[in-house]
């Protein structure tokens, strides 16, 4: 059985422990990952965000409530890359935070949720040089690229990472996202795509991998 409630809360007060004992529960009397993603961690994360932009809590609370939120996900992500289906034939998508930018909660969103949908996912990380997305793109023979940026200055350099992409990362999908980040850019810049949340992200990359 899943506490919906109680886990929401146990995020929203970044309280790690009571998330972990949430989790557990939920998956030990055979709750699906993605419900709890779905049911728990993701809306609690987002009422974190509203009450953060309405200026009702502090950065440190951000921090801890996302700290919570990992120690559910660290927890339900082996089942839900078992919810992604068979092993071998599954697209494989690099997804990082561009240079000069550290924010990685939400790219981590997506992370999961493409593996959830059925993806290999290579996670960069932050703080990703352009070289670095070219080799893994070569390397995994990927066939999108995500790429995410929270700061006005490092969307420049989402810009300049799609433009060596495309010089020689061959015929890779580029897919952009964070909060700053829209879809008048994405077409100003090129990219193949661009989601707003994490579960449109999972939609938008699975219409550019299906066959045409
Ligand atoms: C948490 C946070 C931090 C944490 C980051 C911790 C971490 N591990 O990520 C810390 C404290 C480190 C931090 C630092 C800074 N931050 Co900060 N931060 C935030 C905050 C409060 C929340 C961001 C977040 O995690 N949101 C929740 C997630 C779930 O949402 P999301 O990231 O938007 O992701 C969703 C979508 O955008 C999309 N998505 C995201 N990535 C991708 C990728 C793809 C491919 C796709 C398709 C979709 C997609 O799907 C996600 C899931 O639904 C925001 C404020 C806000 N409300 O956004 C400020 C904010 C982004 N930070 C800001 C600033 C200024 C900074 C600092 C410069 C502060 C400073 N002076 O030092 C530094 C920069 C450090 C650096 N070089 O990156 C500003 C940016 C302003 C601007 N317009 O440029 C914001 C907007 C705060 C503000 N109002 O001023 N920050």
């Amino acid at each position: 059985m899943l506490d919906e409630e109680g886990l929401r809360q146990a995020v929203l007060k970044g309280d790690r422990d009571s998330v972990r004992t949430f989790v557990t529960a939920a998956l030990d009397t055979g709750v699906d990952a993605v419900k709890i993603l779905n049911a728990g961690l993701l809306p609690a994360m987002d009422v974190v965000g509203k009450r953060f932009g309405a200026k009702q809590i502090y950065i440190s609370e951000v921090l801890l409530s996302a700290r919570a939120m990992h120690a559910g996900l660290a927890l339900i992500r082996p089942a839900l890359a078992r919810a992604g289906g068979g092993a071998d034939t599954k697209p494989v998508v690099v997804l990082g935070t561009v240079k000069g930018d550290l924010h990685d909660i939400g790219k981590n969103l997506v992370g999961m949720m493409l593996e959830a949908g059925g993806f290999t996912v290579v996670d960069l990380g932050t703080n990703v040089s352009a070289q670095k997305f070219i080799q893994a793109v070569n390397e995994h023979g990927a066939q999108v690229v995500g790429l995410s940026a929270l700061l006005t200055t490092t969307m420049r350099e989402m810009r300049q990472t799609l433009a060596e992409l495309r010089r020689s990362a061959g015929t890779v999908k580029a897919v952009i996202g964070g909060a700053p980040v829209t879809q008048e850019f994405a077409d100003t810049i090129g990219a193949d795509g661009y989601a707003p949340d994490a579960a449109s992200a999972v939609a938008r990359i699975k219409e550019l991998v299906a066959p045409a």
